[in-house]
């Protein structure tokens, strides 16, 4: 039997962390195209947020990007968003748009270009002191393309040396989540391609530092259910960058691609009791030609369908058929509730707690879209694509 009362309760719970960067403008390699009324600064980007957990009623936090989001006075921004209702979440770093990143940041084989990247690590720390952010989110883009090009293990040497200072520096409370991405800007190497080399450093570090499992930085046909109950069952799932791919790192909508691998996920999330504050849900996306908001509005409401199916898993009936080693059972219940139509418990849920049932549609009836489109002239680009 499974509880709705129980579920509800779970999927009120759960929160998702909307990235600033979804809110700017963004796009290929070969066009960003600019859409009207998107943020100028990072705190008209918190403005549409607002509207995001205004009509969700779970997406209370901001990513930053730094140096896209970067402003004078920190704790400033931190007001601006608890004024909206809001809370400035994880810092994402960025050690990879520099000319002096050719060859890497914290693996670049020059002292001189790793004490910069550091640097701008550990500047990222004393931000989050003043936004009271949690979480620092590495993504690296280091690696080589060609074989011979630079040496690899002295490469996670200098990668380790790196994650360690930062480590050092971090607050009681804080805590670092590594970041691993098969290929791409490198195509030969890739100095944290996966979850193995994510989880052998962080297991090093302690437990601060947590795995980061972005959804659309595996190969083709990775089993990522798996990784995230491995990583689970470890105590080193840190949490998500939810998006959906095709092909590569493609950055759209969560849950759009193939919903059934994010209820798989969920499921080995509840499974793993990692319906906690400890797993962040964030997602990391781009809207490059489809309005942001509601695409933001959209996946948010993607990830509570994937979570709300994986809660409605009859737990007792699908351990019994594993028992039974009755393969057709057990492969039933899961997929009954994959089937379950979970709309109209969202929907209800929202209303019980003064939302509008349906917050795309609330949202486009609100006159945000027109407003910000009048108001907002020469939008600024969300920092991809360029
Ligand atoms: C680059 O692939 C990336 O999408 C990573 O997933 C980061 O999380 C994100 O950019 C922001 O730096
Ligand atoms: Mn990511
Ligand atoms: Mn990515």
């Amino acid at each position: 039997m499974t509880d709705r009362a129980a579920a509800k309760a779970a999927l009120q719970a759960q929160t998702v962390e909307t990235p600033s960067w979804a809110y700017g403008n963004s796009g290929t390699r070969f066009k960003v195209f600019a859409q009207p009324g998107v943020p100028r600064t990072p705190y008209e980007k918190l403005d549409d947020a607002a509207q995001v957990h205004a009509r969700t009623g779970v997406a209370p936090t901001v990513a930053l990007h730094i140096p896209w989001d970067r402003v004078d006075d920190y704790a400033a921004l931190a007001k601006y968003a608890a004024e909206r209702g809001l809370r400035l979440g994880t810092i994402n770093s960025n050690v990879f748009q520099d000319d002096d990143y050719r060859l890497g940041s914290v693996c670049h084989p020059d002292r001189a270009v790793r004490r910069k990247a550091l640097d701008h690590l550990l500047e990222c720390v004393d931000i989050m002191d003043a936004t009271g952010s949690r979480d620092l989110k590495l993504w690296f883009s280091d690696g080589t393309n060609y074989p011979g090009q630079d040496d690899i293990r002295a490469r996670q040497d200098r990668l380790a040396e790196a994650l360690g200072t930062v480590y050092e520096r971090l607050g009681e409370k804080q805590r670092m989540l590594l970041e691993y991405k098969l290929f791409e800007p490198a195509f030969y190497t890739t100095d944290v391609p996966d979850w193995g080399t994510a989880y052998a450093h962080c297991l090093r570090l302690g437990p601060k530092a947590q795995v980061v499992v972005d959804t659309g930085h595996h190969a083709p046909g990775t089993n990522i259910e798996f990784i995230v109950a491995l990583l689970l069952r470890e105590g080193k799932l840190g949490g998500f960058d939810f998006n959906s791919r095709f092909y590569a790192d493609d950055d759209l909508m969560a849950g759009a691609a193939d919903p059934f691998q994010l209820f798989r996920i969920m499921y080995e999330v509840v499974r793993g009791g990692g319906l906690t504050p400890d797993v962040a849900f964030m997602l990391d996306q781009c809207h490059n030609i489809e309005q942001k908001i509601p695409a933001v509005i959209r996946s948010v409401m993607n990830v509570q369908e994937a979570t709300a199916k994986a809660l409605l898993v009859d737990g007792d009936a699908l351990s019994a058929a594993q028992r039974a080693g009755d393969v057709l059972a057990a492969n039933a219940v899961l997929m009954d509730a994959y089937n379950t139509d979970v709309r109209p418990l969202l929907a209800e849920l929202r209303e019980e707690t003064g939302l509008d049932p349906d917050p795309v549609a609330a949202y486009h009836r609100s006159g945000w879209q027109q407003r910000i489109t009048e108001e907002r002239v020469g939008g600024q680009q969300a920092g991809w694509g360029a």
